[in-house]
């Protein structure tokens, strides 16, 4: 029986009125993406449409799931809200702070050793505030969101960008900020700028090496890292629902590497199975009562066009695999076609690791497939030449696949088999013992990220992102460049072999199993539960609230950083070694903005102290203003803060006393986190004025007393020479965002309103 199934009847209850209601203002048919927002609406049934890409709405969405990393930052904001329990069914998952180096056992006992401090508090809090709680080892949060949470036509926020897994049981489940979370769980309402819609309609049905990885390695080349910003991805046709379940979850998974808001499919068998294989007929009952409603009318589907804002056609008949990277994940090249571009480029060709796995693609499917390539090196006596590595995304899977004999498939070649985490994937992975001087090297994996450092913190390690089966096929082979649709490898005795396309079962036929699914529930009563953080402890920290506007002026800020090129969240706040602090604001801040290219001079975590001239690393430069009491501003390029959700990148800088990002444009989670912690998140009305600002540049807002929705701010730039410059910026606040900035952050405004 699934998890919470009262909400989901009463979810369902509501669909049939208020999608005719939805018709009604809408005019038109309707897209699934927009019936499920428009049932979703704060205040009851749809009485207006709301402009897509302009409209800021309150949404009140199903559930809310929190992984450790952003769990600790998202229950320190809410233990402030003055809350005795939360208001929707919730979760949070021990995954993201277990590091990868020996294998399951000893990475998960090391884990919990070096965690537990951390551990307790999301337990005792959890326990507390009638949070259910996921315990290390127990898996990936989106795959246990898959597997006992998500159910079609629902809304979910999740503190994590691949929160958007979910659309792969056709919800929209979106990626935020711990802040948002906060609203959510005490009760209020959640807001968001009405997406625009793209619909991406897949032909034909995928077959031989092509997997559902690669429709969205192939999407991310198509829209580029910012082409989804603002957007809910919606995909369907034939080719959608001839796909699996978790194969759909794998596509929307990926999509927050495209910045799209979220990505869905339609309610169909795949869907029915995969509810059935993990024990939810009754929500299958429950949704086959109102399934015309959970997805897209036929009229849209037949002509995308008149009802998406953009539409791309895939004809997965035709479709290549892909190996997308490096150090981005929209550089798609078709295998085929790498030996030409990494020559080049001079990538190296050698491969040295095969990593499968994580939140995206561990699902029975994934490995049952990828096994059977690793199966056919054995059989055909070929030896395999890098080294493997997986990640099972959760236990009900990497028990099942131990027991179907997939774990034991890749023993045969060596594999190290990692705990059920994230490990590799955000950089807990000990690979090198000092990666910063670690050798130039390739790895491919199916991972979603590949951004430079990101899986071992080395930046000479090009990362390409793949399918589970070429994954395979790359590391058996040890070439970025094999291409095993026509290439042949020299097995044992000399001869050629080929591999035969990858087979496996999208579901396992004996079910699913599992001994400790490792969940434990909150306690019905939690007032009498203390939460403590230590005053000395290194990992936690209360929080003290920011610091309300004063409603003048900003005068005499100085330049911290102009960041150059990418500059990802995880250039802000980097992950890996950095994850151990993420519950204490003071200490994460030693890595603010370490990883941004300063524009001058190309360095990284170097910048010159406008007060003294001289050079120091970016938080300690910080500081060094913050105490003077001098304010600063931080300058980046297109995209800003692409990737994770972590809200630290926002509360960082807040919490060392920059006062504005100005930027070229932001991704959408991270421009939302600026304004939730009380900063100004600005664009340049002219990016090229981006060029404009020097490095000893002084920094003067001239009418931010008249800070007001859709009104520019004018920014004066004084440079050294005694010259000025008049910039024009352009924000997106709304009437409640500016109360926020007002009051310091959208939590003291929260606590205020609850005194
Ligand atoms: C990621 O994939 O980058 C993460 C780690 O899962 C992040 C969350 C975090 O930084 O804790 C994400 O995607 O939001
Ligand atoms: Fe974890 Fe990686 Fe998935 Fe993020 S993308 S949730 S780090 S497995």
């Amino acid at each position: 029986m699934a998890f919470d199934i009262e909400m989901i009847k009463a979810v369902y209850a509501k669909y049939p009125e208020r999608v005719a209601a939805a018709r009604k203002v809408v005019g038109k048919p309707l897209t699934l993406a927009e019936k499920i927002l428009y049932t979703h609406l704060w205040d009851g049934e749809a009485t207006q449409a709301y402009e897509r890409g302009n409209s800021y709405v309150d949404f009140a969405p199903d559930r809310v799931a929190m992984q450790d990393a952003t769990a600790q930052m998202a229950l320190l904001q809410f233990m402030q809200a003055g809350k005795a329990k939360v208001a929707v069914p919730s979760t949070a998952h021990a995954d993201h702070l277990i590091q990868a180096r020996l294998g399951a056992d000893k990475d998960l006992q090391e884990g919990i050793n070096k965690n537990n401090e951390v551990f307790n508090f999301l337990s005792s809090v959890c326990d507390k505030y009638g949070i259910g709680f996921w315990k290390p080892g127990a898996r990936i949060i989106h795959q246990v969101v898959l597997e006992n949470y998500a159910f079609p036509g629902g809304m979910m926020i999740g503190t994590d960008s691949h929160t958007v897994n979910a659309g792969g049981l056709g919800m929209v489940a979106i990626g935020v900020g711990g802040a948002d979370a906060v609203d959510v769980m005490a009760g209020m309402a959640w807001e968001l700028k009405m997406p625009k819609l793209i619909g991406v309609k897949l032909t034909g049905k995928l077959h031989g090496w092509t997997a559902p990885k690669d429709v969205i390695l192939k999407v991310a080349e198509i829209l580029t890292v910012k082409g989804g910003t603002g957007a809910i991805v919606e995909y369907f046709g034939e080719g959608a629902i001839s796909m699996s379940c978790t194969g759909k979850g794998t596509i929307c998974n990926m999509g927050a590497e495209i910045g799209a808001t979220t990505s869905t499919f339609g309610y169909d068998d795949s869907m029915r199975r995969y509810l059935k294989a993990t024990d939810r007929a009754d929500v299958v009952e429950l949704a086959d009562t109102v399934a015309e409603h959970l997805t897209g009318d036929a009229e849209v589907y037949a002509n995308p066009e008149q009802y998406f804002d953009q539409v791309i056609e895939i004809d997965l008949n035709t479709l290549m695999p892909h190996l997308n990277g490096p150090f981005t994940p929209d550089l798609g090249t078709e295998v085929g076609k790498m030996n030409e571009k990494a020559t080049k480029n001079d990538w190296p060709l050698d491969v040295e690791w095969g990593l499968i796995g994580s939140c995206t693609n561990s699902s029975y499917e994934d490995l049952s497939r990828a096994a059977s390539i690793a199966k056919q090196a054995v059989e055909k006596g070929l030896e395999t030449k890098a080294q493997f590595g997986i990640n099972p995304g959760s236990e009900q899977v990497r028990f099942t696949a131990e027991r179907d004999g997939f774990l034991k498939t890749f023993e045969d070649l060596d594999a190290t088999i990692f705990t059920n985490a994230c490990g590799p994937c955000i950089g807990q992975w000990a690979r090198y013992s000092d990666p910063k001087n670690a050798p130039k090297n390739s790895i491919v994996h199916s991972f979603n990220r590949n951004f430079a450092k990101r899986a071992d913190g080395n930046p000479n390690t090009h990362a390409f992102v793949a399918s589970p089966e070429m994954v395979a096929a790359i590391a058996i082979s040890g070439r970025l460049d094999f291409n095993p649709i026509t290439d042949t490898l020299t097995n044992k005795n000399g001869e050629q072999v080929k591999l035969d396309p990858p087979v496996g079962d999208e579901l396992p036929r004996r079910g699913f199993a599992v001994d400790d699914n490792g969940y434990q529930a909150p306690a019905e009563d939690g007032s009498g539960i203390e939460v403590v953080v230590s005053p000395d402890s290194k990992r936690l920290q209360l929080l003290s609230p920011f610091p309300a506007w004063d409603g003048g002026n900003i005068t005499g800020a100085k330049l911290l950083i102009k960041a150059q090129g990418k500059c990802t969240t995880d250039h802000i706040s980097m992950a890996g070694p950095w994850l151990q602090y993420r519950g204490h604001l003071d200490n994460i801040s030693n890595n603010c903005l370490i990883g941004a290219v300063n524009a001058f001079g190309g360095a990284t975590n170097e910048v010159v102290n406008q007060l003294t001239g001289s050079k120091g690393e970016v938080p300690a430069t910080a500081r060094a203003y913050k105490a003077a009491g001098v304010p600063s501003i931080v300058v980046g390029d297109h995209n800003y803060g692409e990737g994770s959700s972590r809200e630290h990148a926002a509360m960082e800088p807040r919490h060392l006393g920059v006062v504005a990002v100005i930027v070229k444009s932001f991704a959408r989670i991270h421009e939302t986190n600026l304004k939730k912690q009380g900063m100004l998140g600005l664009t340049f009305a002219n990016e090229s004025d981006y060029d404009k600002i020097k490095e000893d540049d002084t920094f003067n807002f001239t009418d931010l007393a008249e800070f007001a929705p859709g009104k520019q701010l004018t920014l004066e730039v004084t440079h050294a020479d005694g010259s000025s410059d008049t910039i024009m910026l352009n924000h997106t606040y709304n009437a409640q965002q500016i109360d926020w900035y007002r009051a310091g952050s959208a939590l003291n405004l929260i606590k205020a309103q609850n005194n």
